[in-house]
């Protein structure tokens, strides 16, 4: 075993400006909580530090949208993503938010250092003003084509389709996004890091010192921005929403939100540590630390380049021990997107699959986008659930403890005399902490997830191919080994589930009787208490060293407690409704983008009297001949019985169209098409596919907006 650590593990700071949904899950807080709790388990001395990011541009304007101020927005937001976090088991020592009185004074202080150090430059340059909002733009203010790829929904900082980080003024073709107007330049003053100068210091630091340990997809945008050459970057804002530039000319402006929210990690470890009484600073400044960012690809220069630039400027800092960034996570194919709602939002999950927040966190793990990007499907966590979790993690823990209960009345058997196949499965157990804490070590967490796995399929494959149901009969002394032994397997289960699957590991440990580890009055973990009911007869702990070191895990004579299932199937109709869901907002997000017919001439009250409409039933129908796109139908008006011809059969057979219910218009002139009298209108509309379809409001295909004719 490792010697104890200290580690501080970061995550990145949410912005508050709407809910979470899987993508932070899977590329950022699932796999922090996972390091967290298996550095914890495994008894290092651990902060894990999170907070809202509440100052920036998208807080800004969401405020403008809504019609509210910034701090509406963020008080809303940080109260629920905050829960969210919780709910989901994200084991955060401490949660902060960027606008609290202690990161407003550490952020300053951190500027006023370097100001004093003369480590900015000062300098007057022509930036970005929309005259119409009488407001310079910068950051999320702005967009424009990109200079890099050729995107042209780049923002004023960064590039999403290349990652490139941005100037507002490197854009071609800006343009403001609060009003659309093309913006002009204004001269002002703002303060900048000449990161050309941490150059070098980067380059030994990153480019020669962990060439080998960090990911390939995070040291190689490093060294390509390098490569690239590094220029100065403004640290300060002309806004309103933001810590106040605290040195003399600041006045009106406020720090760049990319300068103060990385001292958002330093803060919350503050707050976390006055808390507990005991001293920050080692976290932050004492070399034995181990300081790791966990974030998404689209926060590496931020954490790899320019904080990094910044804590080498001030001096006292340690520099992180290692950035493991992930991918991005689509959904069914597409890009995640808060505006497109083409998302699965954190409390719409909850709502829709209660008490299964495990089920996501391990549908993500197994699929985390950690080499590449990866895609997020319904059947995909569908599968996991009933094939993976049902039918080899809970189908083995249930057969273990319902059999024990039978046999047993509970209680754990003595065992008798152990066979090779006996010594050889308690001697595999002993293996997977080891195996499972490598993997986790090197950031590798669908590995490690894979590996806990194995342990459950051993024991699957142990109880198969032993058959105690079948020994029983014959052989009461081996069937008392061979539940012992799968006994054993289970307590390990029980103990290297937790930093994956928190919440089934506790459900266990009770089930168990094990000893659960010692509650943390200062985590945010009130779900996990809710399902801790204490076991009176807990008198065993099973830590992560103790399966590799000890014979016995739960010892014989000791009690479990009744079968509880972990898991249950989720049906075909579940998985659907979640797909209707996302079906809807693509048709939604088509119409918003077909361009909608203008409305038409107004027209009288009694101009819309004349039409006569009434319900009608398609009796018999039959394709024109030599016509493609008529039908010809005889439709029951309830005044009468009459032929319609209606351009519908490209749409349409007509077996599908009998005993359709129908709107007509029945007052509308005679006329002949093809040699047939047509004495009336059946009313349908297209939708953006160009199928038409008979009007049913209520029908998903059929978007507002869609001319009825
Ligand atoms: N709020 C960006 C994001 O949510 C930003 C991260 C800050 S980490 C210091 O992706
Ligand atoms: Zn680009």
């Amino acid at each position: 075993m490792n010697k104890p650590k200290r580690y501080t593990i970061t995550s990145a700071l949410p912005y508050t400006n709407g809910p979470i949904h899987i993508g932070h899950l899977a590329g950022v807080y699932v796999p922090a909580d996972i390091y967290a709790r298996y550095l914890r388990l495994t008894g290092n001395d651990v902060v894990f530090i999170g907070g809202s990011d509440e100052h920036g541009v998208p807080i800004t304007i969401k405020a403008k949208n809504e019609g509210v101020s910034p701090q509406d927005v963020v008080d809303k937001y940080h109260a629920i993503i905050k829960k969210s976090f919780e709910e989901f088991g994200i084991s955060f020592d401490n949660y902060s938010r960027t606008s609290a009185k202690v990161h407003h004074e550490t952020a300053s202080g951190f500027f006023k250092t370097l100001y004093d150090k003369g480590c900015f430059v000062e300098e007057v340059t022509a930036q970005l003003y929309d005259e119409k909002a009488n407001q310079f733009l910068a950051d999320r203010f702005v967009t424009g084509t990109c200079p890099k790829c050729g995107n042209e929904e780049a923002y004023g900082d960064q590039c999403e389709k290349c990652g490139t980080s941005l100037n507002a003024t490197d854009l071609i073709n800006p343009k403001s996004a609060l009003t659309g107007n093309v913006p002009t330049l204004k001269k002002t003053k703002h303060w900048f890091l000449p990161l050309e100068k941490y150059e070098d210091f980067l380059k030994e630091w990153i480019l020669e010192g962990h060439k080998k340990d960090w990911k390939p997809n995070v040291y190689g945008q490093v060294k390509s921005w390098i490569d690239d050459g590094l220029r100065p970057r403004a640290v300060t804002r002309d806004l309103d929403w933001g810590i106040p530039v605290p040195v003399p000319g600041g006045e009106g402006k406020v720090l760049y939100v990319w300068f103060d929210a990385p001292i958002g990690y330093i803060s919350s470890t503050k707050e976390w540590a006055e808390k507990k009484g005991i001293d920050w600073e080692p976290y932050w400044k004492s070399d034995d630390t181990k300081l790791v960012h966990f974030i998404g690809k689209d926060n590496i220069v931020f954490h790899c380049i320019i904080f990094p630039a910044m804590l080498k400027a001030e001096g006292s800092y340690i520099l992180p021990e290692n950035v493991p960034a992930n991918e991005f996570l689509n959904l069914e194919g597409n890009k995640l997107s808060t505006s497109k709602n083409w998302a699965v939002w954190l409390p719409e999950y909850l709502k829709d699959f209660p008490g299964q927040q495990d089920v996501l966190r391990y549908a993500l793990t197994a699929n985390a986008p950690e080499t590449k990007d990866n895609d997020f499907t319904w059947k995909d966590f569908q599968a996991r659930n009933n094939n993976e979790l049902v039918a080899i993690f809970g189908n083995f823990i249930n057969r273990v403890v319902v059999l024990t209960q039978k046999y047993y009345n509970g209680i754990v058997p003595e065992p008798h005399e152990f066979s090779v196949i006996d010594e050889e499965t308690l001697a595999a157990v002993k293996a997977y902490p080891e195996v499972i804490s490598s993997s986790i070590e090197r950031y590798r967490f669908r590995e490690a997830q894979q590996e806990l796995m194995n342990l459950a399929r051993l024991g699957n494959k142990y109880l198969a191919d032993e058959e105690p149901w079948k020994v029983i009969k014959v052989d009461e002394a081996r069937t008392q080994t061979i539940m012992f032994v799968a006994l054993q397997i289970a307590s390990a289960l029980a103990t290297l589930s937790e930093p994956f699957l928190p919440f089934t590991s506790e459900k266990l440990k009770n089930i168990l009787g094990l000893h659960h580890n010692e509650e943390r009055s200062d985590t945010l973990i009130p779900s996990i208490e809710k399902i801790t009911q204490k076991n009176k007869s807990c008198n065993e702990a099973v830590s992560w060293e103790s399966i590799s070191t000890k014979n016995i895990l739960i010892s014989a004579g000791h009690k479990i407690g009744a079968p509880e299932l972990l898991f249950s199937k989720i049906e075909d109709e579940t998985i659907q409704f979640q797909l209707n869901k996302l079906e809807a907002s693509k048709k939604a997000n088509e119409a918003a983008n077909k361009t909608m017919e203008p409305q038409k001439e107004t027209i009288a009250f009694d101009d819309f009297t004349k039409l006569d409409m009434r319900v009608g039933t398609i009796i018999e129908a039959e394709k024109m001949p030599k016509a493609k796109k008529l039908l010809v139908l005889k439709v029951d008006t309830g005044i009468d019985i009459r032929t319609i011809v209606s351009g519908i059969a490209e749409s349409f057979t007509p077996e599908e169209v009998i005993g359709k219910r129908v709107t007509v218009l029945v007052n509308l002139a005679p006329r002949e098409l093809r040699g047939v009298e047509s004495q009336g209108m059946i009313l349908m509309t297209e939708t953006a596919e160009g199928k038409l379809v008979f009007i049913n409001p209520d029908d998903p295909k059929v978007a507002n907006g869609l001319p009825i004719s």
